[in-house]
């Protein structure tokens, strides 16, 4: 490994794009070494803005590049088992964007593939962990002094969907967040998933059933209730309630500043995840540095990854079929526990 760590940078799509800005930017110990997608041109313009970094358009070409050290996957997510088997036969350090892969089968092969390597290899792109907020309302549940939680209320808004998001992605891009956030504030799994849909909004687009209600129950007896809203027009917004038995606790409303002119009060609110979740990223990226230098992996694991994704699936089943859906999980193989 070289003294700066040599990333890879596999996709240079938006969520691909800033990272590279990350890096090349923002992050210390860490340089971007090799840009790769499959627009041979984008890839060049990406890397010609770069000293000592080289464009591909074949991600295991750019594994095997002497200047790299790990690998950041961005691209879709079909296209992440690939990638990350490449990794694994290199023993290369990953961070991998959500989803790990697109379904719970290949999420399997992925952690099986990992555990033949014997030890952990994947940091996988659940950002909210690195959000300081949600960092809060962990570090207050963990504390105990608010007792059992009892329920997590939930609000998931976006603007606007880009064109074709269809309501299976309304699960497995966008709730698939508050299915990770579930587990790791609660320290519980997700036993099963129903969802329920209001009469459709005037914005929503042709073919999405948007708004929906999904609720989760836990192993811990949990009720968890997620508002998903994905074209509600006025801005991004998440926002997180715990009720526990002695308290509750809420994130989400005020992180941006307050102001008073003109008799009116009030703050802005982010246009996208980009922007609300910018540091969250930062601070993710930089965790997955600092960790992979000192040979170390953290964060959340292939398992977390699979999880989300068995979630997803009983979310899936749930919305089309309009009935409470159980999850079905592996047991959680000893590396990850
Ligand atoms: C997108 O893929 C994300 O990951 C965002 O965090 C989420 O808010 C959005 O709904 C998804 O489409």
């Amino acid at each position: 490994m070289h003294e700066t760590l040599g990333v890879a940078v596999i996709g240079t799509g938006r969520m691909g794009a800033d990272h590279v800005r990350r890096i090349h930017e923002m992050i210390s110990g860490a340089r971007v070494a090799a840009v790769v997608d499959i627009d041979a041109e984008r890839a060049k313009r990406i890397a010609d803005g770069i000293e000592g970094c080289t464009a591909y358009t074949d991600p295991a070409t750019a594994m095997a590049a002497p200047t790299v050290d790990a690998v950041l996957i961005a691209s879709p997510g079909p296209a992440h088992e690939a990638a990350l088997l490449t990794a694994f036969d290199r023993d290369l350090p990953v961070l991998c964007e959500k989803p790990l892969t697109p379904d719970a089968a290949s999420a399997l092969r992925v952690l099986e593939a990992e555990q033949r390597l014997g030890h952990r290899r994947v940091q996988v792109g659940f950002m909210r962990r690195y959000d300081a907020e949600y960092l809060r309302l962990k570090s207050l549940l963990d504390d105990g002094g608010l007792g059992r939680p009892l329920m997590l209320h939930n609000r998931h808004r976006n603007a606007s969907t880009p064109p074709g998001f269809t309501n299976a992605m309304l699960i497995n891009d966008s709730v698939v967040h508050e299915m990770d956030v579930t587990r790791w504030l609660l320290d519980q799994e997700i036993t099963a998933v129903t969802v329920l849909r209001p009469t459709p909004s005037g914005n929503a687009p042709e073919g999405l059933d948007d708004p929906q209600f999904v609720i989760f129950e836990t192993d811990g007896g949990a009720l968890v209730d997620v508002e998903i809203n994905v074209n509600c027009r006025f801005g991004y917004q998440v926002q997180a309630e715990v009720v526990c038995e002695r308290g509750t606790a809420r994130i989400g409303e005020a992180h941006s500043l307050l102001t008073n002119a003109e008799g009116r009060w009030g703050g802005t609110i982010a246009p996208d995840f980009v922007e609300r979740f910018e540091e969250a990223y930062d601070r993710e990226v930089q965790s997955w540095v600092n960790a992979t230098r000192r040979g170390e992996v953290e964060g959340p694991s292939a398992w977390d990854g699979y999880a989300a994704a068995a979630v997803c699936e009983a979310g899936v089943r749930a919305q089309s079929e309009g009935r409470r859906v159980a999850v079905e999980m592996i047991e959680r193989p000893a590396l990850y526990r």
